[in-house]
């Protein structure tokens, strides 16, 4: 157990619900801006793959990446924030923290052992990270230098992953960080021409890459993505809901987390005139609606991350110590 917590990186639990955290202003519908890449849709999805993802309930989410390896602890120095945050924290440079990739070798590691625990927690649903911020992909990717395929263990993580759970009738949710640590081209801020033309040939990488998940991975439920919330992204609303637009052509049913999504002012989450894009929203760790005010508020689908530390999702070798 406690190798497969070190390998693992578990560490959050998740409750669905269908309450909004906070209520938008919405503006009389005579008053509404007329949005080219605002909300698609009024109202919940009243499908049966939304109906699917609301009666799940609960899932586990997972994270795991190369920041398991150090688990919080850089050249002898702990530091206490999250775990899958280190590379930052201890101003690591990108070429040094992939090089951990040599020490990806979980040999252990057993898909169909991680499935019969989480059918055993009655865990419906498990969202696991494809790629956090470091940019280190859990799958085979052939746009990136940095994957699984490239470490001593080599073998597809995700795949097995994937197969495992939906073999035990679980759904699998993909987490997809859009800001990526690892790509040269991935811009903060487009400040000049040479970063428009960088941070296109970033967002090509990242259609490939989502194209390449769905295509691979076609009984994929739900991508909850994160890492949108830079000035490059708000200025690229029209990617945003290209990107959802792209994955649910390809995959009929799939759903998305609001936190994809910024429409045409960068406005995210809720568009401009105070509807809520993709198809439920995400808040962060911990955050649940308000008991009173929210319970009466059945707009939107939602979904809480109940983080086991205060704010850990990564491994963290010292986190029962400094969290509780
Ligand atoms: C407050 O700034 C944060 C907090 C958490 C920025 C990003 C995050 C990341 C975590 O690393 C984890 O992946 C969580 C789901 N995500 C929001």
């Amino acid at each position: 157990m406690k190798r497969t917590l070190q390998i693992t990186v578990l560490l959050s639990l998740l409750t669905t619900g269908l309450f909004a955290q906070q209520q938008p202003k919405v503006l009389p519908a005579d008053q509404e801006l007329s949005l080219k890449y605002g909300a698609d849709r009024l109202g919940k999805r009243q499908d049966a793959a939304m109906q699917q993802f609301r009666d799940n309930r609960l899932g586990a989410f997972i994270h795991w990446g190369l920041y398991a390896i150090p688990g919080g602890e850089w050249n002898g120095k702990v530091y206490n924030g999250a775990a899958e945050w280190l590379k930052s924290w201890a101003k690591v440079p990108a070429d040094e923290w992939l090089k951990l990739m040599d020490q990806w070798n979980p040999d252990k590691f057993n898909a169909r052992a991680w499935a019969k625990m989480a059918k055993k927690m009655g865990a419906k649903y498990v969202k696991i990270t494809t790629k956090h911020h470091e940019g280190f992909c859990l799958w085979p990717s052939k746009y990136s230098k940095y994957t699984v395929a490239q470490t001593p263990y080599k073998k597809d993580i995700l795949g097995e992953l994937v197969k495992a759970y939906n073999d035990e009738g679980i759904d699998v949710h993909f987490y997809f960080s859009v800001m990526d640590w690892s790509h040269p081209d991935y811009r903060y801020d487009i400040k000049s021409e040479e970063d428009a033309v960088a941070f296109a040939r970033f967002l090509e990488f990242t259609d490939n890459q989502l194209k390449e998940l769905a295509t691979r991975y076609p009984t994929v439920k739900d991508f909850w993505f994160d890492g949108t919330w830079d000035a490059s992204i708000k200025k690229n609303g029209w990617w945003t809901a290209h990107v959802e637009r792209m994955l649910k052509d390809m995959l009929p049913g799939v759903t998305i987390n609001s936190r994809l999504r910024a429409d045409d002012y960068g406005k995210r989450h809720f568009d401009s005139n105070g509807h809520l894009m993709g198809d439920y929203e995400s808040g962060y760790e911990r955050r649940l609606p308000d008991p009173v005010k929210d319970l009466k508020v059945t707009r939107w689908d939602w979904e809480a991350c109940m983080t086991i530390p205060e704010n850990q999702w990564g491994y963290h070798k010292d986190w029962s110590l400094s969290y509780v």
